[in-house]
């Protein structure tokens, strides 16, 4: 019973995400998940420059991060999901229907901090990425690989503190679940690694 009612809730929400590709249609819609202060504000934040953006942040509670990102130029929505430990198709319809999609190229969507549960709800996206962090160790892979094996790109952030982080022990735990994805190194003090992912992001435009 219990597992029946966890395959609804899949289904409903892969309906949802279904219709939100529709809404978005030729904008590019970008997942950026990651655990708790891997970077994905920051990240999202050098990403403005691609022009053309909106942004969906989401986040437990508070707006701070909407705050940060918000400017003249982009219109950011913040969904608070109080408890929930991740955003669902049915939270980012909401907010795709307060942006100015017609204005946009490119719709980034600020997950949940969480190396979890994110990962197993369809937003509608064309692009997942993966934002992890040198300090956090490089075991992550090995030990959360649903995270890691449906990004489309992966970054490891903080590349300034990575006297401990071993980058082969890194690859080699993404390689056992994702062969595909390419691993990009930002460091996001001086804005280091982000031209190249912009090179990734546009062969998706
Ligand atoms: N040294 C260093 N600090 C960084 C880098 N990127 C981000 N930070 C810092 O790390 C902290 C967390 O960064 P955020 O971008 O807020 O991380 P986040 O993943 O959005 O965090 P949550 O939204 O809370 O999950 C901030 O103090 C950033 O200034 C980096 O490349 N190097
Ligand atoms: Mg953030």
């Amino acid at each position: 019973m219990k597992h029946e009612v966890i395959q609804k809730v899949f289904k409903d929400n892969d309906f949802i995400a279904q219709q939100n590709r529709e809404i978005l249609g030729q904008t590019v819609c970008v997942n950026v998940m990651g655990a708790p202060g891997a970077g994905k504000t920051s990240i999202i934040q050098h990403l403005k420059k691609i022009g053309e953006v909106g942004i969906i942040e989401g986040d437990l509670a508070t707006d701070i991060d909407a705050q940060k990102l918000r400017d003249s130029e982009t219109s950011v929505i913040q969904l608070n999901t109080i408890t929930g430990c991740h955003l669902n198709a049915s939270h980012v319809q909401q907010a795709l229907n307060k942006l100015p999609l017609k204005n946009l190229k490119w719709v980034f969507i600020e997950n949940v901090g969480n190396l979890v549960c994110p990962s197993n709800f369809d937003l509608g996206e064309e692009i997942r990425i993966v934002v992890a962090s040198a300090p956090q160790g490089s075991d992550k892979p090995l030990k959360y690989p649903p995270m890691f094996r449906t990004a489309n790109i992966i970054i490891i952030n903080k590349t300034d503190l990575d006297a401990d982080f071993d980058y082969e022990e890194f690859e080699k735990g993404i390689r056992n679940v994702n062969t595909n994805a390419p691993i990009l190194r930002t460091n996001c003090k001086t804005g280091k690694g982000i031209d190249e992912l912009i090179l990734y992001l546009k062969k998706y435009q």
